[in-house]
């Protein structure tokens, strides 16, 4: 069963966790892993060319392992080809030319969560200009380089999940830090500002005293939340909004002294989280279900591919097993709430 079908009302912690315990949803779908084959050529004899690549921030995240496993699934589905590509690092503009090889190539769709909103903009747009469909997902580009964006879930939503475990978790009291992804990723920039806002709002006993970027590579994540540690001796709690960031976050705090003491949470996958939450280290953090995001990613291209929809605010369109969506305000289709795992919930996952 597809969890983001299971709409929850409120972005609330409790709420939240309240609602995942209710739905009893677990599984995240069958079949093979994501990746691999190079997209063909494109459509022939006139048909729907469904020749669709997905292009992560870079290769090697479990997280867009298993949006590409859903991007798969629904391409697939729909009788067409599924490839994807990407760099080994998160580099600004590292996406440039993995976008020209896909023109070149007549793709007809393109996937892109993007590490910098303007970089590969001029890229994405010669490929439109070439009659590829480009949608962002997961990290927007620039609203004028894309054709449609879908989103896991509001920025507001996302952000305030995050402030909301974290208060809970330090007594909404003390010094905080965030260990984020790469300094220009769209995703992480929106939802760190919008957190900022809630801190300021609601949260006038918590200080937000440092913000380090990890790349979303494992090793530089670990080494910056060390040296965090050590330039702010008062820490009592870290947001990482980035699953590798809190994956390696937790690897850094698990066999340190501040285990139990300084508090982790953010956005991670639950296998990549299971053993944190287990040993101690972390209490709660929370996400969405990237394979529904590719998922639905894939079946709005070809959605704009089929010419089913434009990306008119108000278009709607058939995603396979996860029903029915519309498109919304600046060309933006929206998957769901984020969840949040914790011991109590966190076993019955699997990506
Ligand atoms: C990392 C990436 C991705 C983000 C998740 C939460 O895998 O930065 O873009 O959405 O974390």
């Amino acid at each position: 069963m597809k969890f983001a079908h299971k709409r929850v009302g409120a972005v609330a912690a409790v709420a939240i966790a309240a609602a995942l315990a209710l739905s009893g949803c677990a599984d995240t779908g069958g079949g093979s892993t994501g990746g691999g084959s190079t997209a063909d050529t494109g459509g022939s004899g006139g048909s729907d060319n469904l020749a669709i690549t997905f292009l992560p921030k870079n290769l090697g995240n479990p997280y867009f392992d298993t949006s590409s496993k859903g991007g798969k699934a629904a391409v697939e589905a729909l009788g067409g080809t599924f490839a994807e590509v990407g760099p080994a690092e998160s580099g600004p503009d590292a996406q440039v030319s993995y976008i020209n090889t896909a023109t070149q190539q007549g793709v007809g769709g393109l996937v892109v969560s993007a590490n910098d909103p303007k970089a590969i903009c001029d890229a994405l747009n010669e490929a439109r200009d070439a009659g590829v469909k480009v949608v962002t997902f997961d990290s927007d580009t620039n609203p004028e380089c894309r054709d449609l964006f879908v989103n896991q879930a509001t920025a507001d939503g996302i952000a305030k999940v995050q402030v909301d475990l974290i208060a809970e978790q330090i007594g909404d009291a003390g010094e905080i830090a965030i260990v984020s992804s790469t300094a220009n990723a769209t995703n992480q920039n929106a939802w760190i500002d919008k957190m900022k806002e809630l801190l300021a709002a609601d949260h006038p006993d918590i200080q937000l005293v440092d913000t380090v970027y990890g790349d979303d590579d494992e090793q530089i994540s670990f080494d910056k939340t060390a040296a965090l540690l050590q330039s702010h001796p008062n820490l009592k709690g870290i947001i990482s909004p980035t699953t590798i960031g809190i994956s390696a976050a937790a690897r850094y705090l698990s066999t340190s002294d501040y285990k139990g003491k300084v508090a982790l949470t953010g956005l991670g996958t639950p296998n990549q989280m299971r053993e944190y939450v287990e040993d101690g280290t972390v209490t709660s953090f929370a996400l969405w279900n990237p394979e529904d995001l590719g998922y639905l990613a894939a079946y709005a291209t070809a959605a704009l591919i089929t010419g089913e929809i434009t990306g008119a605010e108000g278009d709607t369109f058939d995603a396979g097993d996860l029903g029915s969506y519309t498109v919304g305000a600046d060309a933006t289709v929206l998957l769901g709430d984020p969840f949040v795992f914790d011991k109590s919930n966190i076993g019955e996952f699997d990506f």
